[in-house]
């Protein structure tokens, strides 16, 4: 079945026609709207849905937010630029004319990079590093979603109770530390005002304040990735998103996991499917929903 698959990141909105060997065309990509209008975002979907919705026989939404029954309600709103609710299936479905599915952004990714690696794995993480802190979690092959749909939320588990507030309501939460918005939110001198991106090309370049905000957000994310090897015995964690797939991260992490006691070491790989995880991940499941 050929899919009209779209990702609603706090950063970029990018949408693309899956066919059943998983092939994508038709690619392409707009940045999320920064307002808090839900009328904002029914205007970058209709955009980015109006020239693709003939190729396609359903539409597969993964997006950032707590997904349930359709309804897309953000746990930092921050995160959407303030937007906190909106009727997701509903107005993709409008929009389209076409069946539709939505799924959280980071779940959709975890349950496609599960899917090249069966095989091998039954229980495995994935963490999205990206605007904010996502996760998706499978436990003997079946994908974590929660009766709410809150299940592998895991940038808003503990991180430092002396650290920064979250957009989610809690003190300390990984995301606050970790994420792009986070490390851009704790520069200062010379690097305030720059987004994770530029901060990447400054420690390139040797930086020693963007190393640190890098190393960071690194550590903490180990520390999470420890405490999820304890939780679920996970034999892979898999990084995505922009800031997770950048250059120098994963061996950073990989560094610092190498410190942490051997019991709570687990194997780490990048994205099989980069950026496109998202996409992929809401197309097999559709593809799935169809069976
Ligand atoms: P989304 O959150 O919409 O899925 P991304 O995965 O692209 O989008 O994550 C956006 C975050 O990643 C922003 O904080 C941005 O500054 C940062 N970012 C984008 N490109 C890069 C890059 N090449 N290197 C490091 N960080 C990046
Ligand atoms: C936030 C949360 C998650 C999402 C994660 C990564 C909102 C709006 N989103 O923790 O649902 O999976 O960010 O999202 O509360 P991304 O946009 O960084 O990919
Ligand atoms: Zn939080």
């Amino acid at each position: 079945m050929t899919v009209l698959a779209i990702d609603i990141g706090g950063t970029k909105l990018a949408a693309a026609v899956v066919d059943a060997s998983l092939r994508i065309t038709h690619q392409r990509e707009i940045p999320t709207p920064a307002s808090k209008t839900p009328e904002a975002l029914s205007a970058a979907l209709e955009a980015v849905i109006s020239p693709l919705k003939a190729c396609a026989e359903r539409v597969a939404i993964a997006a950032t937010g707590v997904i349930h029954q359709g309804m897309l309600t953000a746990i930092n709103p921050e995160n959407l630029g303030g937007l906190a609710h909106f009727p997701l299936t509903e107005t993709v479905s409008n929009l389209s004319g076409l069946p539709c599915l939505a799924v959280n952004d980071a779940q959709a990714a975890a349950w496609a990079e599960y899917h090249v690696r069966k095989d091998a794995v039954s229980e495995m993480v994935f963490l999205t590093v990206s605007t904010g802190v996502g996760g998706g979690v499978i436990i003997n092959g079946q994908l974590q979603v929660g009766q709410g749909g809150l299940a592998g939320h895991l940038g808003h588990t503990l991180a430092d109770p002396d650290g920064p507030r979250c957009g989610c309501g809690r003190t300390g939460c990984v995301e606050a530390i970790a994420s792009g918005r986070a490390i851009a939110a704790a520069a200062t001198g010379m690097l305030a005002g720059l987004d994770a991106k530029a901060i990447f090309a400054k420690a390139s370049e040797g930086d020693p304040m963007a190393k640190a905000l890098i190393a960071r957000s690194a550590q903490t994310l180990v520390r999470l990735i420890a405490d999820l090897k304890a939780v679920t015995d996970c034999q892979l964690v898999v990084i995505g998103g922009s800031v997770g797939l950048a250059n120098g991260y994963l061996p950073l992490v990989q560094e610092f996991l190498a410190q942490e006691p051997a019991a709570f070491h687990t194997a780490l790989a990048a994205a099989h499917y980069r950026h496109d995880a998202g996409l992929i991940g809401a197309a097999l499941l559709a593809q799935g929903a169809e069976a």
